[in-house]
């Protein structure tokens, strides 16, 4: 018996399913096993899909999870490397036989009376030398379905793996759902993730958050390479060249609307390669060059429409062999389809909630969850790419680090040097928002994005970024963004969505070493003038505003992240203090 087949066996003597079934990732399985999550597995009684109107929204279909069960869970969340200096206090840790203990114990017949799946899958193109052959477990159709649209899941991935002992493993179940016994284990030095108690995406979705950034940020320091939590876009000019630009942001920040953005500036567009997750790797060239991991995006619905986010729209009414999963959204009941907040058009007059609820407007609840989610192929994006399917993947010329942040930060800021712009990223921070009241909300540090996704300690990743500049021979020029600066009136100073595209413009002139930029204390700013604002009514004040840099602000700034820094001790590289400690002098 190949390592392959002999851990699938004693994953099933362990956790007990009644039957074990090898996926081959193909259109007919696709179907059949839909059949089985509309007919015969539940969740509190639900199916676990029921068809949506297929006229306007083909091959769809509805979910709801279980109601504990909306989102990631960070407090149960660990990394369980031997060392726990090497998991770092960025990270929840165990030690790693302790780890596998508790989760024996909870794993024992998790999967009695289920259907075992075994998911054979990709991360990235089968012909990428930067791919990842994988394997993942789980007792839940939804899960099945969910990875055949975010991967690329096919029987080849048996024959890649072969007698390799080394191929990525993912153990699932749900168990019964009891958030106290829901654990999402990471064993970075095994290549394996354990996951138990809930179906939500980020948990149960071992391919993405889980193996594509914990376990791979930490082969990628070992490695020397990146796996960040970035979207790739293809920035076409006029001329029709094409920069490639990767951007991190945190969660509900626009990550998904940015990746597949209509530009408003004319002869300007966006080509969508991630949404997510960037593989990075320096390549033959020097050059730095990305793959999206993924097949699919697993996006926020609330908030998506024609307005903030057309080509989303045209993604999922598009309607291709692969599925698409809503889950936890609203369902106009008239018309059977899914419906939320910020969704086109007037509310429907029969709404049933994402608990099966009818929905009443009196009562000031959300119809749809703050956090339901779409699960829809990249293949229907009709702003895909056409280097999405390159396994070399696309070289990157910049990175953007965003936050939320109402104050403070202006429009975009770029680093001055490899250092400066590793710092650049490690200081930002994202505003849990209060913008109803107009106070500054909670700054939660999140550098690059990677704070609940670094799997490993975060001083150690500093020190990992800077050496890969030293590895580039062409580095790519680094930006800070915000889009979400207010004046003192409480109003956003800058429109945000299709507008970004004048701010990437911006980036692709800097780039191209177009225009000039002038030196704060805090990097480098545009000069006004090159920031093209045709037909666009901004007053004058407002731009000088966006680009203020307030010093008194700043220093508080400083000592916040300088704070943050003392958390990793002695283990934080010299060179990030360095940079903190210039910056505070030149303020
Ligand atoms: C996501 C997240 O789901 O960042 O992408 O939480
Ligand atoms: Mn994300």
């Amino acid at each position: 018996m190949r390592p392959l087949e002999r851990w699938v066996e004693e994953q099933a003597k362990l956790t007990k399913p009644d039957r074990v079934y090898w996926c081959d990732g193909s259109e007919e399985e696709a179907r059949r096993i839909i059949e089985i999550g509309i007919k015969e597995e539940k969740i509190c009684g639900n199916p676990i899909f029921a068809p949506l109107n297929g006229m306007t929204f083909p091959n769809s279909f509805y979910h709801r999870s279980h109601p504990t069960d909306v989102a990631r869970i960070e407090h149960l969340t660990y990394v369980c490397h031997t060392d726990k200096d090497t998991a770092g206090p960025n990270n929840n840790w165990m030690d790693p036989e302790e780890a596998k203990a508790k989760m024996t114990k909870l794993s024992d017949g998790c999967m009695k009376g289920r259907t075992m799946y075994v998911l054979p899958y990709m991360m990235g193109h089968p012909d990428s030398p930067y791919s990842k052959a994988c394997v993942q477990l789980t007792d839940i159709s939804y899960v099945a379905i969910s990875m055949r649209i975010m991967t690329r899941m096919t029987k080849k991935v048996l024959d890649k793996i072969g007698n390799n002992k080394d191929f990525v493993r993912g153990l699932h179940s749900v168990g019964d759902f009891d958030p106290k016994k829901r654990f999402i284990m990471h064993f970075p030095n095994e290549h394996f993730v354990w996951s138990i108690g809930s179906g939500y995406g980020g948990n149960a979705l071992l391919g993405k958050k889980c193996f594509s950034l914990r376990i791979a940020s930490y082969l990628g320091q070992q490695e020397e390479w990146l796996a960040e939590h970035m979207v790739i876009v293809g920035a076409q000019d006029p001329s029709g060249d094409t920069t490639y630009i990767a951007a991190a942001l945190p969660s509900a920040c626009g990550k998904t609307n940015l990746a597949m953005m209509e530009s408003v500036l004319p002869g300007y567009k966006i080509w969508t390669v991630g949404d997510d997750i960037a593989w990075m790797n320096v390549g033959p060239d020097g050059r730095l060059w990305a793959i999206n991991p993924e097949t699919g995006f697993f996006g926020v619905a609330p908030g998506t429409s024609m307005k903030t986010n057309p080509n989303m729209m045209k993604t999922l009414t598009k309607g291709t062999f692969y599925p698409t999963l809503f889950t936890n959204t609203a369902l106009d009941t008239d018309k059977n389809e899914p419906w939320w907040e910020g969704s086109d058009g007037a509310i429907p007059k029969k709404l049933t909630d994402w608990q099966g609820n009818k929905w009443d407007p009196t009562k000031g609840t959300k119809a749809a969850h703050p956090n339901s989610r779409f699960t829809v192929s990249a293949y229907q994006c009709p702003t895909l790419s056409p280097l999405f399917e390159n396994p070399k993947g696309v070289p990157i010329s910049a990175i953007l680090f965003g936050g939320k942040r109402m104050h403070l930060n202006p429009l975009i800021v770029e680093g001055t040097d490899w250092q400066n712009n590793v710092f650049l990223g490690a200081r930002m921070g994202s505003e849990t928002t209060a913008a109803a009241s107009h106070k500054e909300g909670i700054v939660r540090r999140d550098p690059m994005a990677m704070l609940p996704f670094c799997g490993y300690n975060m001083a150690d990743y500093f020190k990992h970024w800077l050496n890969m500049g030293k590895k580039l021979v062409y580095q790519p020029k680094v930006f800070s963004v915000n889009w979400f600066r207010i004046n003192d009136k409480g109003k956003y100073l800058w429109p945000g969505f299709g507008q970004n595209a004048r701010v990437l413009k911006w980036v692709i002139d800097r780039v191209h070493n177009r225009v000039p930029a002038q030196k704060t204390p805090i990097g480098l700013i545009p000069y006004i003038k090159d920031i093209d604002l045709k037909g666009l009514n901004i007053p004058k004040e407002d731009m000088e505003e966006l680009f203020r840099i307030d010093h008194d602000g700043w220093l508080k700034e400083a000592g916040d992240i300088g704070d943050f820094f003392k958390g990793f001790g002695g283990r934080m590289p010299r060179e990030m203090w360095d940079e903190l400690n210039r910056m505070k002098a030149e303020l």
